[in-house]
């Protein structure tokens, strides 16, 4: 590990007159004994291709496979959009519709860890409530591509009609519980308070149930479900089943996107420390950092609009095995960060540059690479280059 700083320092050196082309990652093999450092390219656009396997779906936001050959696809304003063998074939009838102002609608959607077995699909989407809504887990099962069983698990509260910062990921740890993330709907004020469920990600168990061992349970007024707060917005959540770690991105204001490593019971600091100032350019906080609350792993000035998150860990492209990749709304392009084993960044690589407003980044099961954008609508497949 220690070799890393005086390599990139090295690198950076020489970057100025050539290009630096490769910086080392242990990562891909940091429970072994023998800890071997691999060569990580710092630029990877060559390795690849793509595929645009639909222009159809103006804002496809969140992607999950049931099997090597089957994902379903949630578009904002209110589909789930079945795709067979890289085809859009058909949509999920049965689903409640969504408030749909500003930036709610649909929004993720994960099929359970044990789907062959239990059937069950989880999907967060802006519940439409009075003259706003609020972000609201479901679950349901599939009667061919129809929604059945159809359950409520958890509506956010309180109720508002701002149209902006709904998060929402959803993904499982190897211990089967759930995360789901929020934004502060605005109110920059919710995200550090406990007695409401905006800006902060919460865990359950997978049929909706509270865990007792969530850090605030025993907290007389806090929200029993809140696993991390302070989170502005979070867009972007993976989980590393290797290392049982997991990941988030969320928006800043201007400037201050943030990536993180997601803790039990942590503080993420917003709007009390940011990287950002307000959009009219006014101060939001004069400080970066404060004592009982959490760094950012990365984050990024100006803001790139962080939204969808991967970890890759496939064999198709084996140089990007175990990086991580974030889309970027506002800058078009997928970031793609190689981490050291201490979640260092070693390297930020721009790929796709201008390919729309990226909304998702993830992994099929037999190991491609799929990006989901908006402006222009598209389902993307990346493959290595022949
Ligand atoms: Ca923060």
């Amino acid at each position: 590990m220690k070799r890393y700083i005086p390599l990139l320092f090295i690198c950076f050196l020489i970057g100025t007159l050539m290009s630096c082309n490769e910086v080392k990652s242990s990562r891909t093999e940091n429970n072994s004994e023998n800890e071997e450092e691999i060569e990580k390219p710092t630029s990877t656009a060559d390795l690849f291709e793509k595929e645009i396997l639909s222009k159809d779906i103006s804002a496809p936001w969140g992607i999950t496979w049931l099997d090597d050959s089957k994902a379903l696809i949630t578009h904002k304003q209110g589909s789930v959009y079945v795709m067979e063998n890289d085809e859009i074939t058909d949509s999920i009838s049965g689903l409640p519709s969504p408030y749909t102002s500003n930036q709610a609608g649909y929004l993720d959607i994960k099929a359970h860890p044990k789907y062959n077995e239990n059937g069950w699909v989880y999907m967060t989407f802006a519940k439409p409530e009075g003259d706003g809504g609020s972000t609201t887990l479901i679950r349901f099962k599939l009667d061919g591509n129809k929604a059945t069983e159809l359950e409520e698990l958890y509506q956010t509260m309180p109720i508002t009609n701002t149209g902006i910062h709904f998060g929402s990921r959803i993904i499982f740890d190897n211990d089967g519980y759930l995360y789901f993330s929020t934004g502060e709907r605005g109110v920059k004020e919710n995200a550090q308070d406990l007695t409401n469920d905006m800006g902060k990600i919460h865990r359950l168990q997978d049929d909706g149930e509270i865990p007792s061992d969530n850090p605030f349970y025993e907290e007389a007024d806090a929200k029993k479900s809140i696993w991390t707060y302070g989170n502005r917005n979070v867009q972007g959540m993976v989980y590393d089943a290797e290392n049982n770690k997991i990941y988030a991105t969320e928006h800043g204001p201007m400037g201050g996107d943030e990536l993180n490593l997601i803790e039990k019971g942590a503080n993420y600091g917003w709007p009390e420390i940011t990287y950002g100032i307000d959009y009219d350019g006014s101060i939001i906080s004069e400080l970066q950092e404060k004592e009982g609350m959490e760094q950012p792993l990365h984050y990024w000035d100006p803001s790139i609009a962080t939204c969808g998150l991967m970890l890759y860990t496939g064999d198709k492209f084996p140089e990007w095995k175990n990086d991580i990749f974030s889309g970027a709304l506002a800058k078009t392009h997928v970031a793609r960060l190689t981490l050291d084993d201490e979640d260092k960044v070693l390297n930020e690589e721009k790929l796709l540059d201008g390919i729309g407003r990226v909304r998702q980044v993830a992994q099929s099961p037999d190991g491609y690479v799929y990006v989901l954008t908006e402006g222009p609508g598209q389902i993307i497949k990346l493959l290595p280059k022949k």
